[in-house]
């Protein structure tokens, strides 16, 4: 897939569906923990420095932000989970907007579930992923901030999130630094093989 990063625009940030948008373009979410490096990772696959906001501090993130990618799809920024200073009430509001949105919306193609490099899976990373596994939805695991792995351990800690995901034969993983940002381009060949695939999911609703 060849992006004009000139041609990426924030289309809406939304609570709930009448506020998704009228396109008819493919969508690619966003989901992980909070901190895991969502917001920079569309940053740095559209090559701009802060199209979506980014922060050192966890919970950035706080509504579905919708950004038009060159007109070709639309990648959804998603509030993370796991982040314990956010209120149980606003966890739970954050919680039922993203399965609505995942569980209804037809333009929803794929889920891009990021994970961190360093360490085995959470419970919520695995919860997540078994939420996704249970609605059919395609996913593509994202290992974050593989810089801070040594080279010589990067395929063990491969191994350890395919494992304790129970990773599924048809989902893919790629470790990923948005520092050097190398893997780029695989990783939208990815995104196209996934989106060519799997034109019609949540086609009942
Ligand atoms: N070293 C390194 N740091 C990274 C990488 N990706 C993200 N970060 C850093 O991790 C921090 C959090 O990144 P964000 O993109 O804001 O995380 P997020 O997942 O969007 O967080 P929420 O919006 O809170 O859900 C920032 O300080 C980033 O610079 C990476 O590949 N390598
Ligand atoms: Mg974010």
């Amino acid at each position: 897939m060849n992006i004009n990063p000139n041609h990426v625009d924030i289309l809406i940030s939304a609570v709930k569906p009448e506020q998704y948008p009228e396109l008819d373009l493919p969508e690619v979410a966003l989901s992980g923990r909070s901190n895991v490096g969502k917001s920079t990772f569309i940053n740095t696959m559209i090559g701009r420095k802060n199209m979506a906001r980014t922060s050192q501090q966890p919970g950035k993130t706080q509504t579905l932000n919708f950004y038009n990618i060159d007109n070709q799809l639309i990648f959804v920024d998603v509030p993370g989970y796991g982040y314990a200073k956010v209120s149980k009430k606003q966890r739970e509001a954050f919680g039922k907007m993203i399965e609505t949105y995942i569980t209804t919306r037809q333009a929803l193609k794929l889920v891009i579930q990021l994970v961190d490099l360093r360490h085995p899976p959470t419970e919520d990373d695995i919860l997540m992923y078994d939420f996704l596994k249970h609605y059919d939805i395609p996913t593509l695991i994202i290992a974050t901030k593989e810089d801070k792995v040594p080279k010589g351990k990067i395929q063990k800690h491969i191994k350890i999130i395919k494992e304790t995901l129970e990773l599924e034969p048809g989902d893919s993983i790629i470790s990923y630094s948005s520092l050097n940002k190398e893997k780029a381009p695989l990783i939208w060949n990815a995104i196209d093989s996934f989106l060519v695939n799997n034109s019609s999911i949540n086609e009942n609703e």
